[in-house]
């Protein structure tokens, strides 16, 4: 087999060897890694359109080898200067049962918090945000010292829909999610921001439960109205200084940049990859303990697998956050 020369220059290579993200070992004890990037092969949380999100994790592993390089902005090399490890799929032997998954997806995200270990996440659909966060942040969490996180939202949609009692017979859907963690004590919506919300909305008073909980909105309207830079200004500030999570729904870029999104949104236009790059690095220097990617379809994906490998390109930016701020803290 390949010596350590001839296997750094083939590792960047993604049809080269056996896939895991990033080429990164795969290894299931959290306990061995500084980042663990898991896999949630979930659909059951969303049935508004087709439900293939569960074959998400599998095509971001087929491309992301060919994100196994360094940040140049931030200057750092995340998969060699800390420890990244594929941590593989959550188990869901219910995959039917959304509930029974949102249980295991939790036990699994504990298993990363109790190690103290960070977790970026690759869907999935949106509900998976649900049990990551009931088990990484809040009461009980070590990683986040018992605090219930920021959460930086991208995504049309706000996904905090309390007022129905189900979705499609899901409860902690992808519909859900951004609701019934508040309730939970795992997120802190005064310092959370929700952004790029646009499209048709089902009703007009579409973001009147976010405002209710207690978050800040920021609709695409408002975003293009103020300009990027001052928006996540504004939302890194109120964030402050604990513990932050990011949830990247890809349906937040513009449809042309990700067509294989499950809830498209092509009546008005989504961020490009330049403005969610813009977006993502103006985080820098906050206290991320986990993050994820989400709603990726790849049985609607381009045959050169573009979404899927949009999805690693901003995964592997989530990574360079978190390893940029551990290194940081490391001096
Ligand atoms: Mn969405």
């Amino acid at each position: 087999m390949a010596d350590d020369g001839i296997r750094a220059q083939l590792e960047t290579l993604y049809w080269w060897g056996v896939p895991t993200f990033f080429r990164a070992p795969h290894d299931e004890d959290p306990a061995n890694c500084d980042i663990g990037v898991l896999g949630i092969p979930h659909s059951a949380g969303n049935g508004s359109t087709e439900r293939d999100q569960h074959l998400g994790p599998r095509a971001v592993r087929g491309v992301s080898s060919h994100n196994r390089r360094p940040h140049a902005a931030f200057g750092i090399h995340a998969f060699e200067d800390v420890r990244v490890s594929d941590l593989g799929d959550v188990p869901l032997p219910e995959a039917m049962d959304n509930e029974a998954c949102i249980d295991r997806i939790a036990a699994c995200a504990r298993a990363a918090a109790d190690a103290d270990t960070r977790l970026v996440s690759i869907g999935g659909d949106h509900a998976i945000t649900g049990g990551v966060l009931l088990g990484l942040a809040g009461p009980g969490s070590r990683v986040t010292r018992d605090q219930p996180v920021a959460l930086i939202h991208f995504d049309a949609h706000v996904d905090s829909y309390a007022q129905l009692p189900h979705w499609l017979g899901a409860k902690r859907s992808a519909a859900h999610w951004a609701a019934y963690l508040v309730e939970s004590g795992c997120i802190d919506p005064s310092r959370s921001t929700q952004i790029g919300m646009r499209g048709a909305p089902r009703t007009t008073t579409w973001l009147k439960t976010s405002y209710d909980l207690g978050y800040a909105v920021r609709t695409m309207a408002e975003c293009r109205a103020m300009g990027l830079q001052a928006m996540i200004d504004e939302a890194v500030a109120r964030a402050g200084d604990g513990p932050v999570y990011i949830t990247f729904d890809l349906d937040s870029l513009d449809p042309s940049i990700a067509p294989a999104v499950s809830n498209l949104e092509v009546g008005e236009g989504g961020f490009t990859i330049d403005e969610a790059n813009l977006m993502l690095r103006s985080l820098r220097g906050l206290d991320v303990v986990g993050a994820d990617v989400v709603c990726l379809m790849p049985t609607k994906d381009l045959p050169n697998d573009q979404t899927a490998m949009v999805a690693g390109h901003i995964a592997a930016e989530q990574v360079a956050l978190i390893a940029d701020r551990l290194l940081a803290s490391r001096g």
